[in-house]
């Protein structure tokens, strides 16, 4: 069912009031005059708005230049996925790329209007969509990256996300049931013990829990989300589900999301406003309710007991005589001459599979003990190192000032370069997860991390000039907890001193002897 709200409606803020006028999805049959008109004279609400239901996201720093975000349910796609992705960026020569997200996903950057019907019919050839992927929508369903592969897997997930996805996408193509929600929405499933979807900031998350009767399932947290104006931790909804029961219990408390939960003020719309305006018993009933049946209490602990990894480096899988590879991409950008590299990795040394994570790098499974070594001695693996550096190798960051116009800094080159000093000048003994966000939405989710930074303006001799707040004690993996906010406003040209500070006195950083 959709919504059947009155565009003439004045309470509705302007994006209820362009979902009432025409739906997202709808621009899908304009995708032939959209390429003859060209991207500046299409209308706004289209080109800026509805055309993010399909994936493709005006960019107001690149015009014309579209960015396409997709949708690669467990964070795993094929070689000839690959291949077709790398054939479409590569046609935009440098400004085409392709970037690793913290939702265990890719965009692709450079994309012109007129090429959009045939990516998508490229796309659709290999099983790729980018549908709904953007704005009022359900965003990539994330899970362990290791999932089938690692041997102290609990679940299985990857047919369940699977299900998910085309539940709410309509197997791809487009579904109305989801396309008016009160404002994006974020779904995990994990399966193994580590947490490695951050459940804690999802919508939705099930983690692996053995019912009373010994029955292995998931119990489920809601309402975790990051906003410029609040950020929360998912809380139990004493719901037990077996696995059958995940994809029609993800269903339920969609639609009473859907039809329920606040549009007013788009600052107040996320699933967890809706769960503090009810409390949690009535939220729990009413998904009940639009079930149909009641639901079992959660389980009394859940099995997420191991620290998160990283999966960088050589891992036995639990498939006698393979492993899994992880490489180390910096902040996640791919050129299409990597993704064609990846691409024949994956076919020549594995199954041609390869899977993403969300600390955005990537893993070429099922590479045979016989065929390592020459994996290994490929010259991409100087690039996407097995042994990365202790500071690059958990660094996360958000696309920032470079193509996103939220943004408050420049991230991505910034947070490499920045990393690459503090490593020359200093020795660590452990990695220190340090994630940047170009500004308070928080994508490149600083609050996970044990350093985070966020972009925002500051004042330095007397000049507004571009710095971020410090996030500290950000924990992942079992007992998860958000970090917070410990000072504010550093202007990034004084940040290194800073951090190198920092990384001294709390993470047992040592000053390189010269
Ligand atoms: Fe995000 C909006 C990029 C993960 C919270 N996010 C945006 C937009 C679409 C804004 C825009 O139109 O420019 C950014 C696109 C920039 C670009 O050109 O790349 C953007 N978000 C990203 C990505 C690419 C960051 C990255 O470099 O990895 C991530 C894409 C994930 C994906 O594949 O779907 C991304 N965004 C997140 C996350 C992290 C997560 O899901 O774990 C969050 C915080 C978690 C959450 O949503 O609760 C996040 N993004 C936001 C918000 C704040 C949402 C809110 O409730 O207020 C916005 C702004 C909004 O929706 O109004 C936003
Ligand atoms: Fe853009 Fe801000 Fe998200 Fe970074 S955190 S991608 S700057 S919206």
């Amino acid at each position: 069912m959709t919504s059947v709200i009155s565009p003439q409606a004045t309470s509705l803020n302007k994006f209820e009031k362009i979902k009432a006028e025409k739906d997202g999805l709808a621009v899908k049959q304009d995708l032939s005059h959209f390429a003859q008109i060209g991207w500046e004279a299409i209308d706004e609400a289209d080109r800026d708005y509805r055309l993010k239901w399909l994936g493709v996201f005006f960019r107001p720093v690149t015009p014309g230049e579209f960015m396409m975000r997709l949708r690669m349910p467990s964070g795993i796609l094929t070689s000839a996925q690959m291949n077709v992705l790398a054939d479409i960026v590569q046609r935009y020569g440098d400004s085409g790329n392709a970037d690793i997200t913290t939702r265990q996903n890719l965009q692709l950057r450079g994309i012109r209007i007129e090429d959009i019907p045939d990516i998508f019919n490229r796309m659709d050839a290999v099983g790729l969509t980018s549908v709904q992927s953007g704005m009022d929508n359900v965003r990539n369903i994330t899970a362990s990256p290791v999932a089938g592969l690692d041997a102290s897997e609990l679940i299985d997930v990857r047919d369940l996300v699977q299900q998910v996805q085309d539940m709410i996408t309509g197997n791809g193509k487009g579904n109305p049931e989801f396309t008016n929600l009160p404002r994006k929405f974020n779904i995990a499933i994990e399966g193994g013990r580590d947490n490695s979807v951050h459940a804690e900031i999802n919508d939705i998350a099930f983690v692996p829990a053995y019912a009373p009767s010994g029955d292995l399932g998931f119990n489920v947290v809601v309402g975790g989300f990051f906003s410029a104006k609040r950020c929360e931790a998912a809380i139990p909804m004493n719901v037990w589900v077996s696995p059958a029961e995940v994809v029609s219990l993800c269903r339920a408390i969609l639609e009473v999301y859907r039809d329920n939960g606040l549009r007013a003020n788009r600052q107040k719309s996320r699933l967890m406003w809706l769960i503090d305006e009810w409390g949690l018993d009535r939220f729990r009933a009413e998904v009940e309710q639009q079930l149909g049946r009641s639901l079992a209490p959660a389980a009394p602990k859940d099995e997420i007991d191991w620290e998160k990894r990283d999966h960088i480096g050589v891992y036995p899988q639990k498939q006698p005589g393979l492993n899994y590879v992880g490489l180390h991409v910096p902040v996640g950008r791919l050129f299409a001459a990597d993704m064609y590299d990846l691409a024949r990795l994956a076919e020549v040394y594995g199954n041609g599979e390869i899977r993403l994570t969300v600390e955005q790098n990537l893993i070429i499974p099922h590479v045979p003990d016989s065929r390592l070594d020459a994996l290994l001695q490929e010259p991409l693996l100087q690039k996407f190192s097995i042994h990365p550096a202790p500071l690059s190798r958990s660094l996360v960051s958000c696309t920032g000032s470079q193509f996103c116009n939220f943004a408050l800094i420049e991230t991505k080159n910034r947070a490499t370069a920045m990393i690459r000093e503090l490593e020359s000048e200093l020795d660590l003994a452990r990695s220190v997860r340090i994630h940047w966000t170009g500004c308070p939405n928080s994508c490149g989710q600083p609050q996970v991390a044990e350093i985070g930074l966020m972009g925002t303006k500051t004042r330095k001799d007397g000049k507004t000039v571009e710095g971020v707040d410090l996030y500290l004690g950000g924990k992942v993996g079992k007992d998860a907890h958000l970090g917070t906010c410990v000072r504010k406003g550093i202007p990034c040209d004084d940040l290194k001193p800073v951090l190198r500070e920092l990384l001294i006195q709390q993470f047992g950083a040592t000053p390189k002897t010269l």
